[in-house]
């Protein structure tokens, strides 16, 4: 994959894409403050971690009372509002609360991002359930082929794999030709977050896809660490870990990018 800093950039160019979930739906406010929940904080964050070196961001975003929404007009005024204030690419979730409707979830599209997550698969999540039937998945892949969205296929578990490899063989290729993938690591329920696993993953992707990892919680590090070694991308943010260190909360998604990005530019230093 070329960089995904472009041009214009005050970070120098890194071969490493770095993508910033930066909220989520399962922090609290209360409980975390320093989450991005209105759309000015997102912004604030999104020029950050632009500047600290993430060339993507993973969108979800929160209602008045800071609870997860997947509300239209503020998802497309979202959109329209982060592509003024930065030249990230912006991915909408496609995922959601565990709670929302496969109805609401394929609507989001309709915000026009320029991508968007598709989880491949249903997987135990914590002690809930995060549903993405066989059905669901395809609808939403002819959606993102229709709109001209760029999936980004989220596998929680090994399964998500073949059912990715049967989502191409079935349906052909993505929007923009590309197979990218995000192993999200080490949610309860779902594939361990060590590097045993993210190298086993790494071997049943498709051939020629480009993969990024995310490790949740305390894997974050371990799984960080192990994608670079294994050649693939990052995504950080306080989506996946709210915790930078023992025993200390994470100050701002761009504490998270720039440990990232200096970890990614290690090996140019060797
Ligand atoms: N919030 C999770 C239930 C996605 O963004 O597509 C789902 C999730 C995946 O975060
Ligand atoms: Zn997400």
């Amino acid at each position: 994959m070329t960089t995904a800093i472009k041009p214009g950039s005050s970070k120098a160019p890194t071969r490493t894409l770095i993508t910033v979930a930066p909220t989520g739906a399962e922090s609290e406010k209360s409980a975390v403050p320093a989450l991005p929940v209105t759309l000015d904080e997102l912004v604030t964050t999104a020029k950050e971690c632009r500047e600290a070196g993430a060339a993507v961001i993973h969108v979800h975003i929160r209602d008045d009372a800071a609870q997860p929404t997947l509300d239209l007009s503020r998802l497309t005024d979202t959109v329209h509002t982060l592509r003024e204030a930065t030249d990230l690419i912006v991915q909408l979730s496609t995922g959601g609360a565990v709670s929302d409707s496969f109805e609401r979830r394929l609507a989001v599209l309709d915000a026009r991002p320029d991508g968007c997550s598709l989880t491949c698969g249903t997987v135990n999540f914590g002690d809930d359930v995060f549903m993405n039937p066989w059905g669901f998945m395809t609808e939403l892949y002819a959606k993102t082929q229709a709109l001209g969205v760029v999936p980004e296929f989220e596998l929680f578990d090994f399964g998500h794999i073949a059912a990715l490899h049967r989502l191409l063989a079935e349906h052909g290729e993505p929007f923009g030709g590309h197979v990218h993938c995000d192993l999200v690591m080490g949610v309860p329920g779902g594939m361990p977050g060590d590097a045993a696993t993210l190298v086993a993953a790494v071997a049943a992707l498709p051939a020629g896809a480009t993969w990024s990892a995310t490790g949740i919680g305390r894997t974050s590090l371990p799984v960080l660490f192990a994608a670079l070694a294994a050649g693939g991308h990052l995504r950080v943010g306080m989506e996946d870990t709210v915790t930078f260190a023992r025993g200390r909360a994470v100050a701002s998604n761009a504490e998270l990018v720039e440990r990232a990005a200096a970890a990614a530019e290690l090996p140019d230093h060797g």
